[in-house]
């Protein structure tokens, strides 16, 4: 009977309005991570010294492209469709129109947002690099498109708490499903943190890029981008967090854990992402020690929930594994479904975020630091957190998530190219940000064209680890292509069928969930009070202790 009851609960299929919804925002996130792909080749050969780019493509247009284009438009795009796909599938299968209006209304604005700031680059006018750090200064025009973006993602936000609304209106004094929690988590996190790029953005940049005011203060605009920049790694890490939690125990044959460890996991990281910024800021001038010391005792007070969420991960393969028989302490290791890439390709992501979270910390410390901070060692900290940890499980996630929705089925030959596309893709990163650490302990600089300093010997004995990395980005983009081949075939030509939308069930010895970890008012009250205190002090001292502004500068 209860075997009956799951089967029926698994077979639920998200309906056709809300996979059009989501398969937008998917494929248009995967047309992002192609263009992406394209522009991380050209620019790791370029850096690797294996070729040299024609006079009108310049190594700065072409890395801006690949960092706006994977960090920010293929991570936005493809969260939201995959938050729109699993709210619908687990609060009944549909939803709500409202949801819908403004979900496609928030797809639309972050379209005409991508094609401005595209423009802008490819005209070369804003190869500013992701970061967009002032005083360097791009068309005001790239600045208005990033804005869309973004706010056009809030809308696919609202889209997601309408749907929680509506859920919690129909089932008063229940908790709200597993999944949808942590999407309106991870969408509430995203509100908190883009307010500040938001300011620094309409306040700062536009007005001066327009020239509307001479100068700009470059300590404050510094700021606001970390203010986002930070909790923006955890809006790419939560729904990586999220398959792990709610996906992944039942792709491997088990069940998740612990609701409420899972839900405490997600709630601390709404209350802590944000006042840490200054860990990205611990060598700039003008902050006071005494408020890095205390972003910095609060990034490891985030580092906590992670490992909560390594903890579960491990219970979870472990009772798994002891379900089906294994013994011993590792036993429960050979009992993973190792040829299934809906688990191998997260796992690799997984694994790699154990060394991934160790270079996290080891940033994160003030003597580390300097050693660590604007070298390339910290290119391959996010080559191997958001390029590693969290794309692939987006790939594992893709490779059942496109098929449900496009109504057709993974075969075992798509599996299989599926799992060889993982291994390449993880020997690439394994070659590229291995070589970039060791290159940024030998003092390699990051965000810097290919040069070998006018023959100068250190410099020179860097070209091997240059050229393995040129190597591993090779591999990358084969990865890629293959993805994007595989996009394509399950979108258009698989076989027609269903695929299963894989919900874990919660275990049968975990306990009762608290209400608590539902009060949305205190969470988000917590959390205001703590940006207050980390924050407040520094930014009206730097608004009212101001150095002289900077005029713009052109350094492409
Ligand atoms: Fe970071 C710079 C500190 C996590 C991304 N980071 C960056 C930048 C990016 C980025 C993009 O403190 C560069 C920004 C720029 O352009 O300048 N980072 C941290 C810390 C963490 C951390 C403390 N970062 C991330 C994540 C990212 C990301 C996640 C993307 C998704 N980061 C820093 C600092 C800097 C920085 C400084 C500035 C450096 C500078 O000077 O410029 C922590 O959140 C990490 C905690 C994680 C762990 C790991 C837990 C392990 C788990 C896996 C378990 C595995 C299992 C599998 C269960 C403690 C959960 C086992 C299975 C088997 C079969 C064996």
């Amino acid at each position: 009977m209860a075997e009956a009851q799951a089967a029926e609960v698994q077979s639920v299929r998200v309906d056709r309005p809300a996979a059009r919804l989501s398969l937008a925002y998917v494929l248009s996130g995967f047309l992002a991570f192609g263009i992406a792909a394209i522009a991380g080749l050209l620019q790791g050969l370029d850096r690797g010294g294996m070729i040299t780019l024609p006079k009108w493509l310049s190594y700065y247009a072409v890395l801006t492209t690949h960092g706006v284009y994977m960090g920010l438009v293929f991570t936005t795009f493809f969260i939201i469709g995959f938050f729109f796909s699993g709210v619908a599938r687990t609060t009944g299968g549909s939803l709500p129109p409202a949801a819908r209006r403004l979900g496609w209304f928030g797809w639309w604005m972050m379209v005409v947002g991508v094609i401005m700031a595209t423009i802008e680059i490819l005209a070369g006018n804003a190869s500013v690099l992701y970061t967009f750090y002032a005083p360097m200064k791009a068309s005001p025009y790239f600045y208005i498109g990033t804005a869309l973006l973004v706010v056009g993602s809030w809308f696919g936000g609202y889209g997601v708490f309408s749907a929680y609304r509506a859920w919690k209106r129909n089932h008063p004094g229940k908790m709200s499903p597993l999944f949808t929690f942590m999407a309106v988590s991870t969408m509430a996190l995203w509100q908190i943190a883009t307010i500040g790029v938001a300011v620094e953005v309409v306040l700062q940049l536009i007005p001066w890029s327009f020239g509307w005011v001479p100068t700009i203060n470059v300590l404050l605009s510094r700021m606001l981008l970390w203010y986002f920049g930070h909790p923006l790694v955890y809006f790419w890490l939560l729904p990586a967090y999220t398959m792990w939690y709610v996906n992944m125990p039942r792709i491997i044959g088990g069940k998740v854990f612990s609701d409420a460890l899972a839900r405490a996991s997600f709630i601390l990281f709404v209350l802590l992402s944000t006042p840490v910024g200054f860990h990205h800021q611990l060598l700039e001038p003008g902050i006071p020690p005494l408020w890095k010391f205390l972003h910095v005792m609060l990034t490891m007070m985030v580092v906590v929930p992670s490992l909560m969420t390594a903890f579960n991960m491990f219970a979870v393969f472990e009772t798994a594994g002891r379900a089906k028989g294994a013994t011993g302490l590792f036993g429960w290791f050979k009992k993973l479904p190792w040829n299934d890439v809906r688990f191998t390709a997260p796992i690799m992501g997984m694994i790699a975020f154990i060394p991934g979270g160790a270079g996290g910390i080891i940033n994160a410390g003030y003597q580390m630091n300097e050693v660590v901070h604007n070298t390339i060692w910290v290119t391959g900290h996010f080559h191997l957190t958001v390029a590693t940890t969290v794309a692939m499980t987006f790939f594992g996630i893709a490779y059942w998530l496109i098929p449900h929705l496009t109504g057709r089925r993974l075969t075992p030959a798509a599996n299989k190219v599926g799992l060889a596309q993982a291994v390449i893709w993880a020997t690439g990163m394994l070659l590229m940000s291995g070589s970039m650490h060791y290159m940024g302990l030998l003092g390699v600089p990051r965000r810097t064209a290919y040069t070998t300093y006018m023959n100068n010997p250190t410099a020179l004995s860097w070209m091997p680890l240059e050229g393995t990395m040129a190597l591993g980005g090779v591999l990358l983009f084969i990865a890629a292509m293959m993805m994007i081949g595989m996009v394509i075939y399950l979108t258009w030509f698989a076989p027609k069928g269903f695929q299963e939308y894989p919900i874990g069930e919660i275990g049968d010895t975990a306990e009762a969930t608290p209400r608590i970890l539902e009060r949305w008012p205190v969470i988000i009250s917590l959390a205001a009070v703590l940006i207050l205190v980390a924050y407040a002090y520094p930014v009206i001292d730097t608004m009212q202790n101001a150095p002289p502004g900077a005029p713009g500068i052109k350094t492409w």
